[in-house]
């Protein structure tokens, strides 16, 4: 730890990659560990355009239920040792696969959200995005002032990750000193490509995670255990 904890003081370029791991000491579900929101649901019935498509107030009920179980839940002293570590670098990127909004909660500021934001929605019909942030919602699916149906403001299993994030996600790493990668499976694309990309840029990588992942052997540094606990010990 003593080793990481230097890397991550002298580095003055860190990308810190994200998932659902960092928001579980909030409450928040992960979705393929212990008790994960995939068991209950089959990603391939929800998080698809085509599941929408079939069935949106089933996709509606889904979301509507986590964004009302989010609105109760705190940031934890994992997003919080994020938010003091940026405050340190001169260049610090957050790339997160979440999209819980916790990061920003917790003071993060140059956040990516690679798969988008629970708290917005999109229309179908006329494309306008707007912040929508009432739990529950009044109906379900909600409806655009034009008429058109509302859809989450993610990104679903086969839909493009949004350019501009992509891009600057891939530009940051490219660059890192180090890339601290964080309560993530590391099993979803393009996404988990951070990593080998950052390792071939030459960067430091470490990880925090409760599970071994694909590439935690290769790692410079793999920890095993709860971001909120060793966050606050590799960022003092
Ligand atoms: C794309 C939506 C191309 C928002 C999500 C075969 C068929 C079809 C597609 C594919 C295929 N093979 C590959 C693909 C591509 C596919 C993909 O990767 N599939 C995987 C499943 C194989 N990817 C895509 O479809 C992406 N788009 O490729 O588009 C394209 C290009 C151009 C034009 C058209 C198309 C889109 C991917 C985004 C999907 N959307 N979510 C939402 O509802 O949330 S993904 C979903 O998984 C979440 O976003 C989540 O963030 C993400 C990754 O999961 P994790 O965050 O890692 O969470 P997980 O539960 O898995 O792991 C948590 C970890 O934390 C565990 O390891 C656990 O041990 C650990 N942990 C738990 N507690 C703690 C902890 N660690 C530390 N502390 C703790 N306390
Ligand atoms: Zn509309």
């Amino acid at each position: 730890m003593k080793q990481a904890r230097e890397w991550l003081e002298c580095a003055s370029a860190v990308v810190v990659l994200t998932g659902a791991g960092i928001s579980a000491e909030s409450g928040v579900p992960t979705f393929r560990g212990q008790g994960g929101l995939w068991k209950q649901f089959r990603a391939e019935d929800l998080a698809t355009p085509e599941a929408f498509g079939r069935n949106p107030r089933l996709v509606w009920e889904w979301y509507d239920s986590r964004r009302t179980a989010l609105a109760a839940v705190e940031p934890n002293a994992g997003h919080r040792a994020l938010a003091r570590l940026e405050t340190r670098k001169a260049r610090f990127t957050l790339v997160t696969q979440n999209v819980d909004g916790l990061h920003e909660r917790a003071g993060s500021r140059n956040v990516l959200k690679l798969h988008g934001d629970i708290w917005t929605v999109r229309c179908v019909k006329c494309g306008r995005e707007r912040r929508e942030e009432r739990t529950p919602l009044p109906e379900l699916p909600p409806r655009c002032d034009c008429g058109g149906m509302l859809r989450p403001g993610v990104v679903w299993f086969g839909e493009p990750l949004p350019g501009d994030v992509w891009e600057r996600a891939e530009e940051a790493t490219r660059e890192a000193e180090v890339l601290l990668v964080v309560g993530t499976s590391a099993t979803v694309y393009p996404a988990a490509g951070l990593v080998p990309m950052a390792m071939n840029a030459g960067a430091r990588v470490i990880e925090c995670n409760m599970e071994e992942t694909p590439f935690s052997s290769g790692l410079d540094r793999s920890f095993r255990g709860r971001a909120g606990e060793l966050l606050p010990q590799l960022i003092v």
